[in-house]
């Protein structure tokens, strides 16, 4: 059985080979993407057994997800097909401060999961189990799933043996659009549930005006473990015994950011399944999205980074 479970939609990904806007493009690039099958990439990437759970269409992109994610030995085998709706798909459209996503996903395969799924075997079993807000904006049905899984944690009932639920806020605005109160509410009471959370700075300031790291913890307190990256300047960790541990990020060039926070994600969660402490759980984190800010791809090969981890290499 897989030591981590990740939740979530899976789109393929249309990027341009270059910085220019989608608009004066003629040729893009297929790829995956998908925050939570990301970070499973990244911890299959850093040697851990990890599985991907989620629905796509009976097509091409479809079986492309699967086949990719496969290769880079996530387990797929629980994931479904719906015969009836398609994959989500989405183009990248560089801009000049950040690249922007398109998406064409509403009414997606992976859109229609709902609470059922919160009783997948699947899920049962890991050491860990994975999810982002991203899947709570997707539709009425992913929202209740979400609250199955990290708020009334209906996959493990009376059971003793339960996982760390990890949840990575993964605020994108623009499938909130229009709604920018409930993601602010949705969001907040997801994270205050979870047993682990990931926010960045930027994007707690956006969905709650909080300022500074402390006031991040401050408001998801009941989660036992609170982890703030505040990009360039490094991450801080509030636990739930009052102990905060900072590690200042590496200095990186970063070609493209997307993806980072789920290397983060799978770097810092490698940490959580060896069983290391605060501090080396933050350095894999930032040396593993270090890798993804260097790569173009969602999905970067973390191989690398693991292998920097072996040589004892501080970034
Ligand atoms: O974190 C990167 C993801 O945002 C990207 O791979 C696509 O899952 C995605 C999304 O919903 O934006």
């Amino acid at each position: 059985a897989a030591d981590v479970v990740c939740l979530g939609e899976t789109m393929a990904v249309l990027s341009p080979p270059d910085d220019r806007p989608l608009a004066d493009q003629s040729a893009l690039r297929l790829s995956v993407g998908g925050a939570e099958s990301n970070v499973a990439c990244g911890l299959a990437a850093l040697g851990h057994r990890a599985a991907w759970l989620s629905r796509v269409g009976d097509d091409a992109f479809g079986q492309r997800i699967r086949a990719e994610l496969a290769a880079r030995g996530v387990e797929v085998g629980a994931v479904g097909v719906d015969p009836l709706r398609p994959t989500g798909v989405y183009f990248k459209d560089p801009g000049p401060d950040a690249t922007r996503p398109l998406y064409y996903r509403s009414g997606s395969a992976a859109a229609h999961m709902g609470p059922e799924l919160a009783r997948a075997p699947e899920l049962r079993g890991p050491r860990v189990v994975h999810v982002s807000g991203i899947t709570a904006a997707l539709s009425g049905s992913c929202a209740r799933l979400l609250e199955e899984i990290v708020v009334r944690r209906t996959p493990w009932g009376a059971a003793a043996a339960r996982p760390v639920v990890s949840f990575d806020v993964n605020h994108r605005p623009a499938l909130w659009r229009g709604r920018a109160a409930d993601a602010a509410a949705a969001l907040r009471d997801l994270a205050r549930a979870a047993d682990l959370v990931f926010v960045g700075r930027d994007e707690a300031e956006a969905l709650w005006g909080t300022r500074h790291p402390d006031d991040i913890a401050s408001l998801l307190a009941p989660a036992p473990l609170v982890v703030v990256k505040d990009a360039e300047h490094g991450a801080t960790s509030y636990a739930a015994g009052g102990e905060v541990t900072f590690a200042p990020a590496p200095a990186v060039e970063v070609v493209e950011p997307v993806g980072a926070g789920d290397a983060f994600a799978a770097g810092y969660l490698s940490g959580v399944l060896e069983d290391a402490d605060e501090e080396s759980r933050l350095h894999r984190a930032h040396r593993s999205a270090a890798t993804a800010l260097r790569s173009r791809d969602d999905i970067p090969d973390l191989g690398i980074a693991a292998s920097s981890t072996l040589t004892g290499r501080r970034p």
